[in-house]
């Protein structure tokens, strides 16, 4: 699938180890640090979970072989540990059960999107004492650089040294070598033909030079979007240079941030979004606000009102919405590896009321790509503040209107003024608040402005005209 079809979609990232098992069990424990039992074919029997919430695709974590037993930081059933990039970790199912994934999904029309790593694998022990011949294909130490810790203040040392610690050492390829660059691209072009992958969550992004990347995604020949885990704006722009799709970490930290906490103000937000948009294009990357590497925010407060602003935010901004697993449950696990449960013991609840909003949002989405793309060019349109104070904050793209505010729960709700200019809309136009208000109805002035309440809870606003078949409110 394309980069252009990709922004259409929006993904739920899965660690497939803690989303589901084959007995389908959803009391079975799982000890943070070890293999829980999740599978392929788990993951097959539970896809109306991640469809009913209104999600076109799956991104899965790493499937190759990993080392194996114990280290001090458990199991590898994370992924992220490789040492035989030809075979796949049999804890999470055969071959025949992945190729049986990638076909169910395609059967609901929703794709599968895989964690790719080539930057290292990994050892259970310290950097100077890795055994090289368990690795395949690259089975001696000429294919490493030398070890040392990262530095991560110099590019280089980024680049060369190596990941892990000495406890679990993560080996760093000669990814420069073009040996290692040719067996890459014959690897991920079959791998991607075996298992008719869609796109690619590539790992480590930043510790590999930046010319890999451009023949490593053509030699795949599908999307990929990169992990550079760097909260600075201004270096995303030469980042697209040679992959165009990449994590939006500068938001996840502006977003975190502002809607954790009601004594933030929008400005760092409303700035920052701004200085990202002049420097990169942020249609292309992926907007999230959890993932398997950070806190979950719910560990961060446990208000409900601004998990809600938070989701929203993300869902509705540029580029293409990422959802964690268990963020929809409101789950709180903090640093690593406590944001790893397992998502059984929620039972697979769809009336959760954060399941509920993310299946709101992903349909008012849905229906503006699927009915309105044409004419309002969603996917393109940048996002922009119409309106903003110090604890809300309005943003429209395309015919999409949301207004946030990082009130709490406890806050009182207060009404704001959106100018006819900003808007867009007619004078006398018939807005719906399809979320946040009951389908409650709004007339704009004769100048298109509208007066909208906004907190705790995030609002949006859709054009009454342009609602047909979307199945909101009724219509
Ligand atoms: C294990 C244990 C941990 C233990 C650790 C030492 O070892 O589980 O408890 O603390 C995998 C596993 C992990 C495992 C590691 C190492 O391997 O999932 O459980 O940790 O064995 C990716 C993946 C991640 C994966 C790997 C390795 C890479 O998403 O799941 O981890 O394959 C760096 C990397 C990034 C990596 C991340 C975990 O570490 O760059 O690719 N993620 C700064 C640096 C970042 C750095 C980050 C975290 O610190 O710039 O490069 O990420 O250490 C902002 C700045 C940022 C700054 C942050 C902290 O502040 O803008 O630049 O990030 O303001
Ligand atoms: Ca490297």
């Amino acid at each position: 699938l394309s980069g252009a079809e990709w922004q259409k979609q929006s993904i739920y990232q899965i660690l497939t180890d803690r989303f589901a098992r084959t007995d389908g069990s959803t009391t079975e424990q799982c000890a943070i640090t070890s293999y829980c039992g999740g599978t392929y074919k788990g993951l097959i029997n539970h896809l109306d979970y991640i469809q009913g919430m209104g999600f076109t695709a799956v991104w899965i974590s790493p499937i190759v072989k990993n080392l194996e037993g114990d280290t001090p930081y458990g199991t590898a059933y994370h992924g992220y540990w490789a040492q035989d990039i030809y075979s796949l970790n049999e804890n999470f199912g055969t071959e025949q059960d992945l190729i049986d994934l990638s076909a169910a999904l395609h059967a609901r029309g929703m794709y599968l999107m895989v964690d790719i790593v080539t930057n290292h694998m990994g050892y259970n022990g310290c950097g100077d004492c890795v055994d090289y011949s368990l690795f395949k294909p690259f089975d001696n130490s000429g294919y490493y650089h030398p070890f040392c810790e990262i530095n991560y203040d110099d590019d280089n040392s980024v680049r060369t040294c190596w990941e892990g610690d000495n406890q679990v050492s993560l080996p760093d390829l000669k990814t420069e070598d073009s040996n290692i660059r040719s067996t890459f691209s014959e690897w991920i072009k079959d791998l991607v033909a075996k298992y008719s992958i869609d796109g690619m969550r590539i790992d480590s992004v930043k510790h590999v030079e930046k010319d890999f990347w451009p023949g490593f995604l053509e030699a795949a020949g599908i999307y990929g979007i990169g992990e550079v885990l760097d909260g600075n704006p201004a270096i995303y722009g030469d980042w697209q240079q040679y992959m165009q799709g990449l994590m939006n970490y500068p938001l996840f930290y502006w977003v975190q941030e502002t809607f954790s906490n009601p004594s933030a103000t929008m400005d760092n937000l409303v700035n920052g979004i701004n200085t990202l948009k002049g420097q990169a294009d942020t249609t292309a990357l992926g907007v999230f606000i959890e993932n398997h590497d950070q806190k979950r925010f719910a560990s961060l407060t446990g208000d409900m009102s601004l998990a809600k602003n938070a989701i929203a935010f993300t869902l509705l901004s540029d580029g293409i919405p990422i959802l964690y697993q268990g963020q929809e449950q409101h789950f709180s696990g903090g640093d690593t590896p406590n944001q790893r449960e397992a998502l059984w013991t929620s039972g697979y609840n769809t009336q959760s009321e954060l399941y509920q909003l993310v299946a709101t949002l992903n349909q008012v989405r849905n229906h503006t790509l699927a009915a309105r793309n044409a004419e309002s060019g969603y996917v393109k349109y940048q996002a922009w503040s119409v309106y903003s104070d110090s604890h809300s904050v309005a943003m429209r793209k395309g015919d999409v209107i949301g207004v946030f505010s990082n009130l709490g729960s406890g806050g009182s709700g207060y009404q704001i003024n959106i100018s006819g200019g900003n808007s867009g809309y007619a004078g006398g136009e018939q807005v719906i608040q399809v979320l946040g208000g009951d389908c409650n109805v709004i007339t704009a002035d004769g100048s298109g402005a509208l007066n909208v309440n906004v907190g705790p809870d995030p609002v949006v606003l859709y054009k009454a005209s342009a609602l047909e078949g979307s199945g909101l409110c009724g219509r």
